[in-house]
């Protein structure tokens, strides 16, 4: 464990002058200092553009650009490096399939989500209904934050042209039952999409075995670099897809009299793309390969279990989110102070939690709350945070209530 945190340069802090608690890492997790110098590695000696140049520098760079695709594919169980399109992050990843998928929805058509998605999977459906006709219905989130399964089973219908759902809820923490998500909307020959942007952190995630259609997931909340992600495609569904944007690299010729297009990925790869971005996602991923899962869940799973204990323990707080199935994620409020005011006070103490409604404000609404205080756990995270955690939160509770 001392040698895990060694690794994460940012951890060994003083924030307010108490040493830095981070507790944030479902909104972006710290970096280890072999994806740092990487990306700099990358800087210092390889920098160029990709798929352009015949000299030796854009030759290394490609390599190293197209080596983490096909490390990423791996990571991830996907057949082939084709199936796996670069973004942005999650947002841009649900964003192309919403334009390019969603552009073949006809009026009357349904897209399944569900009450817990972040605004990620809830904003670019509705464009896309808006541009097309279709309607966005809505799976029902029971209290304790799990889906309500008859009420899904019951939207499922021969006008369901894709679910699209999150793999674990960034505000409540909840694992969602996908493979039987999966299962279920197969039967009936619906797609499936997933958000995977905390599942992906916590677990083995492999896109083959769930038999998944889309997968989106975000870099920097794998220890990677911010502002880079991945959009996982079947490639029977990305081939029959139109282009995202149009531009350089994602064509093949290009005329005024029509235009043609390159093949997957880069059909939907348009202009420069963040070549540091896929190295150091790359790193990241070899780095929690040498951690391992073995390690990550159990660390985690035993974080949750005595955070959530030791919070429960204290006067007025109350635990937001109680499924059976969860990731390393506490949402909790204490008594009726408003989150932003108890996440100030844990900052006094060199605490980072985020506050507020987490890009979820139908889920929010829904719970009948303004937001939560939410505490998510990295591996590297440790039982005496968490002590620190409980010491700040009853001092929150003593000067809130
Ligand atoms: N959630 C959080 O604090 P981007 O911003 O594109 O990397 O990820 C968007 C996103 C999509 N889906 C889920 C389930 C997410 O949790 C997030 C990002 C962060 O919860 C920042 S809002």
């Amino acid at each position: 464990m001392e040698q895990v945190r060694k690794d994460f340069p940012a951890l060994h802090q003083t924030v307010n002058g108490r040493p830095l608690v981070y507790l944030d890492n479902a909104a972006t997790a710290q970096k280890p200092e072999a994806v740092i110098e990487a990306i700099r590695s990358y800087y210092l000696n390889d920098n160029s553009n990709v798929h352009r140049g015949v000299h030796t520098l854009s030759q290394r760079a490609t390599d190293a650009f197209e080596a983490a695709r096909v490390k990423i594919a791996g990571f991830i169980g996907a057949n082939s490096p084709r199936e796996v399109i670069f973004t942005k992050g999650t947002t841009e990843s649900i964003n192309l399939v919403a334009y390019s998928f969603g552009g073949s929805l006809s009026a009357g058509d349904e897209i399944l989500v569900s009450e817990m998605e972040h605004h990620s999977n809830i904003v670019p459906w509705q464009l896309a209904c808006e541009r097309t006709g279709a309607v966005l219905r809505v799976i029902p989130v029971l209290n304790e934050g799990e889906l309500d399964w008859e009420a899904f089973l019951a939207l499922l219908s021969k006008k369901t042209r894709l679910v699209a759902v999150t793999h674990v809820s960034n505000s409540l923490g909840t694992i969602n039952p996908v493979r039987e998500i999966i299962s279920e909307a197969h039967q009936r020959g619906i797609p499936v999409l997933l958000d995977g942007a905390q599942a992906l952190p916590h677990s083995t995630v492999n896109v083959s075995e769930l038999d998944v259609d889309f997968y989106c997931f975000s870099s920097h909340k794998m220890f990677g670099p911010t502002g880079f992600g991945v959009l996982f495609g079947r490639e029977r569904l990305l081939d029959a897809m139109p282009p995202y944007q149009g531009g350089g690299d994602m064509i093949e010729i290009v005329d005024f009299s029509g235009t043609t297009y390159n093949s997957l990925p880069h059909k939907f790869e348009a202009g420069t793309p963040h070549i540091a971005g896929a190295i150091g996602l790359a790193a990241a991923l070899d780095y929690v390969n040498y951690v391992g899962f073995e390690f990550i869940e159990n660390q985690e799973k035993d974080l949750l279990l005595y955070a959530t204990q030791r919070l429960m323990s204290i006067d007025g707080v109350r635990i937001v989110g109680e499924a059976k199935q969860k990731a390393a994620v506490v949402s909790f409020l204490i008594g009726s102070s408003h989150p932003y005011d108890v996440g100030t006070i844990l900052d006094k103490f060199g605490i980072a939690v985020r506050t507020g409604h987490h890009c979820t404000q139908p889920l929010m609404k829904r719970l009948g709350i303004p937001g939560t205080v939410r505490a998510s756990f990295s591996f590297y995270n440790t039982r005496s945070e968490i002590d620190q955690l409980e010491t700040a939160v009853r001092q929150a509770a003593s000067m809130l209530q």
